[in-house]
């Protein structure tokens, strides 16, 4: 019974992409201090995220040296404790 139970709930959380989005909108404009739109190196490491500038570099397609969204949740795994 509890397995299914915490199979279930576990279905309902992959099932729910706007909660996922919010989520991820939220962390993203903490991240961004300075309301750029875009992470910095600076921005990242000042919440305690642990930064390889190599990863960065990867992650950052356009070479904008800022993470967009989009390139920031692309590579959400190459950003440990990033909250
Ligand atoms: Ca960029």
């Amino acid at each position: 019974m509890k397995a299914i139970l915490a199979g279930l709930m576990a279905s309902a959380l992959i099932a729910t992409p706007a909660s996922a989005l919010s989520w991820k909108n939220t962390l993203f404009e903490r991240l961004d201090a300075d309301k750029s739109g875009e992470l910095s190196t600076n921005e990242l490491k000042d919440t305690g995220c642990t930064l390889n500038v190599k990863f960065f570099k990867y992650a950052d397609k356009d070479l904008s040296k800022g993470l967009s969204k989009k390139e920031f949740y692309n590579n959400r795994d190459l950003f440990k404790r990033c909250k």
